[in-house]
């Protein structure tokens, strides 16, 4: 195991990545910008090297400063979280030059997955159900893509390969719609993300987003830890997450999670990954697959009692995994709420002291969140302050808890969004389960 690391992130996820380290014994190397010196996991390090200005550019994203923190603290791999770095190839391929473990994926693989035509390919190849749509890159030859969408049917969508998570992407209800928008996505793309490649599939109205968690050593072994149901999101971010997804089947739940383990086997995935689908109408539909750690992996921690973040330690210091598939199992329902610093009905950003803070707690509840009081709130990066885990016997004792914990929790001095995620936890559409990835933006009046 390795003796020491870096942790390349801030807020929660590097708190809950400094926890993984200490009970691994894995001394640590806290990263921050001029504007966390006051972050919980700075002051918790073992070491802490200040990489840069309050502005990401300059400090989480900025490749040599954290290189250079790994060096003069004589760190042995880098833990990048999620966002920030953590899907980016060039970062892994830098940090293995100079000497150290990206704890991660291969740089050819997030490469791959972040070329979302490669991703789809690499997925039809590997057996996995991918939405209709042959997944070529689109050329110049109008009649040729008429007939595409003819063929598809529409509605069809226009995707950006270098897109993803929302971004880069068009729908279209009509023919005579087609070849405009293909000539505006090709463009924005270009700008957007310099590499103007786009695809077309039949776009799906009313799906589920639901997404399998995997993990694969560097022995061959790939296993699956069931799925997590995200459709509750508001403009493409997710709000709050759940495992099991409501409604799929002990046997669904099998063979989408084989079928994705053995495609990491194929590939020869590396580490933690997300293979998130849509899924309409009792079936699967691949979309894309997450090269990191996600946001919500407690849920599926919380109902297989398993450390996806110490599994990702153990797998990069080239352990085997700790498990077999045969001993995954599963219990119980658990659900996340994100906490966002922000206004509840407008959703803009809250920033500030956090003049009083009381964490709820009881059985099933965890809280991970780097906040207490008197922390100051930077107005530099995402809103989300931590999240909110509530598990129980069935999805309707997940939703009590939650509900409980939601009220006796106290976040005072800045607004968040607790307000919508009781509104959220009331709801008798969402009590139902299931419900697809527009509702809670049909909920908040938008559309
Ligand atoms: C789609 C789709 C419908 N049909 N693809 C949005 C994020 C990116 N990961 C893919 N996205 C979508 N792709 C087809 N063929 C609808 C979405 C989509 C969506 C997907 C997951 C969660 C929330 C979403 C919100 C709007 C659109």
């Amino acid at each position: 195991m390795f003796e020491k690391i870096v942790i390349a992130n801030r807020g929660e996820i590097a708190l809950r990545i400094l926890r993984a380290c200490r009970e691994l014994g894995i001394k640590t190397v806290a990263v921050y910008s001029e504007a966390d010196r006051d972050l919980k996991h700075v002051r918790l390090a073992d070491e802490a090297v200040c990489i840069g200005p309050a502005a990401s550019a300059g400090s989480y994203l900025n490749i040599p400063a954290i290189i250079s923190a790994a060096e003069v603290t004589d760190a042995e791999a880098i833990h990048p979280g999620y966002g920030f770095l953590s899907e980016n190839a060039d970062f892994s391929e830098k940090v293995s030059q100079s000497g150290f473990v990206f704890i991660g994926p291969r740089p050819e693989t997030i490469r791959m997955m972040g070329d979302k035509i490669a991703a789809k390919k690499a997925m039809q190849a590997a057996g996995i159900p991918c939405v209709p749509g042959n997944g070529d890159p689109l050329g110049e030859d109008e009649e040729t893509n008429l007939k595409m969408a003819r063929e598809i049917g529409y509605p069809v969508i226009i995707k950006a390969a270098g897109g993803g998570g929302g971004r880069g992407m068009r729908t279209v209800h009509t023919e005579s719609a087609l070849l405009n928008a293909i000539a505006m996505t090709k463009a924005e793309a270009g700008t957007a993300f310099g590499n103007s490649t786009v695809y077309m599939e039949k776009f799906l109205e009313d799906p589920r987003h639901i997404e399998f968690q995997v993990l694969a050593d560097s022995h061959g072994n790939a296993i699956h830890l069931g799925e997590r149901d995200c459709s509750m999101q508001r403009r493409h971010q997710k709000v709050v997450e759940e495992a099991p997804a409501p409604g799929i089947t002990e046997e669904q739940r099998k063979q989408m999670g084989e079928r994705c383990a053995l495609a990491c086997q194929e590939i020869g995935y590396l580490g933690a990954g997300t293979f998130e689908f849509l899924y309409e109408k009792g079936q699967f539909y691949f979309i894309e697959m997450n090269t990191r750690v996600q946001v919500e992996h407690p849920v599926t921690e919380m109902i297989t009692g398993f450390d996806i973040v110490k599994e990702q330690l153990r797998i990069a210091a080239g352990e085997p995994l700790s498990i077999t598939q045969e001993q995954v199992k599963f219990t119980g329902h658990a659900i996340e709420c994100r906490l966002n610093a922000e206004d509840p009905k407008t959703f803009m950003p809250s920033p500030g002291v956090i003049d009083q803070f009381h964490m709820p707690g009881g059985p099933g509840i965890r809280c991970e969140t780097h906040i207490y009081n008197g922390y100051k709130v930077p107005p530099y990066y995402d809103s989300m302050i931590g999240k909110l885990i509530a598990h129980g016997d069935d999805r309707a004792s997940a939703i009590a808890r939650m509900k409980t914990a939601l009220s006796e929790m106290v976040i005072d001095g800045i607004k968040t969004n607790i307000p919508l995620q009781q509104s959220i936890m009331a709801d008798a559409a969402f009590a139902q389960g299931g419900q697809n990835i527009h509702y809670l933006e049909k909920k908040l009046g938008i559309h």
